[in-house]
């Protein structure tokens, strides 16, 4: 049995949240779920706790990365660390699959990769960046590089600097990489409440772009970073 803190970061998912602490906490390895409440005005953190995580509250909105951060801070040194999104509600009970791969000790981090039907309806550019930025800083073609649901070994994760905000992503995968982690994407049946295209969607994925961006230009500079972006962006005019 391993001992598991998954830690979920969340800012105004009162509809999401306590599904998704709920079937984290029916994972067997699973002994605490933190909630990271980040500047929520709609009591997400309230409800969480009433659904039996532990919150963390933070005053006011850090960012996703700054907020994962704050939940390692409050874990206590536990061996493994699942990081899952507050939308996925009772679909994060497959957040049990993450986990084999480090129990068994072929994985030092896994990534969870949505079925096509949950994917994001977002644009698909920044993935297609993300996916070239991580190419040349890994030589490993990622499905899912902005994917959130993550199982990392727990020493190594308190060895990391996390990327601020939406960067968190990019920047664990290049940091564990850097650092000799063995890296598996693994399939899992994951489904979660997409942005969309609207107003919201657009400016979610504009904050997500610049994030990015910054996590990979202080990893990689800004020359490799703009080389990446650049593939990414004419590859797709020509397609
Ligand atoms: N800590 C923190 N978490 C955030 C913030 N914004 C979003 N999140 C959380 O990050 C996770 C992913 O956010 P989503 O809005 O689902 O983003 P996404 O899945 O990349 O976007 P879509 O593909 O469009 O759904 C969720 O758990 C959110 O609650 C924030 O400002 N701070
Ligand atoms: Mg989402």
């Amino acid at each position: 049995m391993m001992h598991v803190v998954a830690i979920v970061p969340a800012r105004n998912r009162v509809d999401s949240v306590a599904a998704t602490v709920d079937a984290l906490l029916q994972i067997t390895d699973v002994v605490e779920v933190l909630v990271v409440d980040d500047g929520s005005i709609d009591g997400t953190g309230e409800i969480a706790a009433k659904a039996g995580a532990r919150v963390v509250t933070l005053e006011s909105n850090v960012g996703k990365g700054g907020a994962v951060l704050a939940g390692v801070v409050a874990s206590g040194a536990p061996q493994t660390y699942l990081l899952i999104d507050a939308d996925l509600g009772a679909s994060a009970i497959h957040a049990a699959k993450l986990l084999k791969p480090l129990e068994n000790g072929t994985a030092d981090m896994t990534i969870g990769v949505f079925p096509d039907r949950g994917r994001s309806r977002g644009f698909g550019i920044l993935k297609r960046v993300a996916a070239e930025i991580l190419l040349d800083a890994t030589n490993w073609r990622f499905l899912e590089p902005l994917s959130g649901q993550r199982a990392i070994e727990g020493s190594l994760m308190r060895s990391l600097t996390m990327a601020p905000r939406f960067g968190l992503e990019v920047g664990l995968t290049i940091d564990v990489h850097m650092a000799g982690g063995r890296i598996e994407e693994i399939p899992a049946e994951f489904s979660h409440l997409p942005t969309g295209r609207g107003p919201r969607g657009v400016l979610h994925r504009a904050k997500q772009f610049v994030d990015v961006l910054r996590a990979s230009t202080s990893r990689l500079g800004w020359r490799g970073t703009l080389e990446s972006t650049s593939r990414a962006l004419i590859r797709r005019t020509i397609r």
